[in-house]
Parts: C-alpha cells; sequence; structure tokens
C-alpha cells in the first residue's frame, strides 16, 4: 500500500503532492514501483494536527481518486474518517476505507461501508491526532490493542459490515511511545491471532528517526526492517513511502520463509 498525501502539512510529504496532476503522477510511481493499493489522504494525522472542514478535503481528493481510479493505476483506498469524503471517494471508484479512528468518529461511517461493500481498515488510536501523543500509558500495549481491535471488529460486523472485508491495523506512532511501538512489532503475531488481515504502518515515522538519527526523508532502510520482521509476524499489508524497496525486501523475505514450508 502506497502512501499518497494530497495536504500541505503531511509529517514527511507535505505539501509534495497538494496539486492533484502531481499526485496522480506521484500515484503512477508508487504502482510503477509495487504498490497494489495507493492510500489518498486529504487530512494530516500526525501528532498535533488540526481537522480539516469536509469540503477541502473532498476538493483535495476527490479529483485524485477519480484519475487514479479512471487510469486503473492500482485498487484506491481512501484514508478518511468522515463518511461524505469516504462516500464522494467510492463513487469516485476507491475500494477501501482506511478509518484511522476504526467508525469511532463519525456514526455514518459504518453503515456507508456495510452499504457499499468495500473493505475498510480498522486502525487502533490512543486519543486524538491533537493531544495523542501526551504522555500515553497502557498496562499492557498489545493486549490493550489487541482488545480493542477485536472490539471494533465486533462493532463493524453488528453494523452489518461483512468481517471477511475487515482489516486490522496496531496503529503503529498513533497515541505511542517508541518502546510501545517496539513491542507491538515485536509480538504482532498476537494482532495476526485475531484472525484478520493485518496492515501495519511504520513508514518513516519519528520513532524510526529516533533509533538512526534520520530525518524524515531518509528512512527507507529503518522502515524496511520493520517491514521484515512484520511480514515475519504475519502481517500482509504495509502501508509506505517507497513501495520499491518494500517488494523486493518481501520477495525475499516470503522466499526465506515459504523455503522452510
Ligand atoms: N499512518 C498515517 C496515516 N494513516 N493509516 C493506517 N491504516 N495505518 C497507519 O499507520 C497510518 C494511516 C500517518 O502517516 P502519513 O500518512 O505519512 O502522515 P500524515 O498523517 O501526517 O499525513
Amino acid at each position: 500500500m502506497g502512501v499518497l498525501n494530497v495536504t500541505p502539512d503531511s509529517f514527511s510529504d507535505g505539501g509534495d503532492f497538494l496539486d492533484a496532476s502531481a499526485a496522480v503522477a506521484h500515484a503512477r510511481q508508487l504502482a510503477a514501483d509495487g504498490a497494489a493499493i495507493v492510500d489518498v489522504g486529504g487530512e494530516s494525522t500526525r501528532p498535533g494536527a488540526s481537522t480539516v472542514p469536509v469540503a477541502e478535503e473532498l476538493r483535495r481528493v476527490v479529483p485524485v481518486v477519480e484519475r487514479i481510479a479512471a487510469e486503473r493505476l492500482a485498487t484506491v483506498s481512501i484514508d478518511t474518517s468522515k463518511h461524505e469524503v469516504a462516500e464522494a471517494a467510492i463513487q469516485a471508484g476507491a475500494r477501501i476505507v482506511n478509518d484511522v479512528t476504526a467508525l469511532r468518529a463519525d456514526p455514518e461511517m459504518a453503515a456507508l461501508i456495510a452499504a457499499s461493500g468495500t473493505l475498510c481498515c480498522l486502525m487502533h488510536m490512543h486519543g486524538e491526532p491533537r493531544t495523542m501523543q501526551d504522555d500515553p500509558h497502557y498496562d499492557d500495549v498489545v493486549s490493550e490493542v489487541s482488545r480493542f481491535l477485536e472490539q471494533r471488529l465486533a462493532f463493524a460486523v453488528a453494523e452489518g459490515v461483512a468481517e471477511e472485508r475487515v482489516w486490522l491495523d496496531p496503529g503503529i506512532g498513533f497515541g505511542k511511545t517508541g518502546r510501545h511501538n517496539l513491542e507491538l512489532l515485536l509480538r504482532l503475531d498476537e494482532i495476526v491471532a485475531l484472525g484478520r488481515p493485518v496492515v501495519v504502518g511504520a513508514s518513516r515515522k519519528s520513532f524510526l528517526g529516533r533509533l538512526t538519527g534520520r530525518g524524515e526523508r531518509d528512512r527507507e532502510a529503518a522502515t524496511l526492517a520493520t517491514t521484515v520482521l512484520a511480514c515475519e509476524r504475519g502481517a500482509s499489508i504495509f502501508r509506505v513511502h517507497e513501495p520499491r524497496g518494500t517488494r523486493d525486501a518481501l520477495k525475499v523475505t516470503r522466499a526465506v520463509l515459504d523455503a522452510g514450508a
């Protein structure tokens, strides 16, 4: 899953793809580099980010989704927590709704996903983007994230979403310290054991910068380390800014794992 942020303020690529033509050109590159999915987002969720009005988010993402879908570059995922944006994106050709609030922010989101039959990704977040990094605390981060995802999956199913259309994501960096992120990666098999495909989005995140001393655009190798480990522990979708190296690393990781099968 390649990241396409149509925003002025995303933490690592803010402003690069705000223009629709630049965004579509980047989607072409992501697809050529091996992304099967392009995740289009019009609102940054970085720590401290403020919310974007619906009309502005629609203006940013809909033309981009339309063009990626029309060119059949990749399956389009819409990264939003607003049902109006998800609905317009689905009409424009999106087939996955990536909701970082796991259907908690908008009471109409679950019904929309159920009625449209799209796939959805439910992610764990402690608090909300504005405040989530203010001293997050867990007794056991992995069991608390697992329990949360299990409950959100049950909620989605109760609202009419088919269970086999739900993906789960531990939300690396969303209300977690570096230590919490490392523990989630180490014990990812416990999230995989919930029985749904697991998405991991560690790409370029700040804990990798703290570990390596690298800037936001220089964390590809650090990201690849998380991808290989997460693949080995059973994750199946990797949300990354640089799919080219990811694809190669996954091919080799899978070949090694299959050699033991
Ligand atoms: N991370 C970000 C945004 N959306 N969705 C899922 N499912 N999982 C993630 O880990 C995830 C996500 C944050 O990264 P990015 O899009 O690069 O930055 P920003 O939120 O600043 O636009």
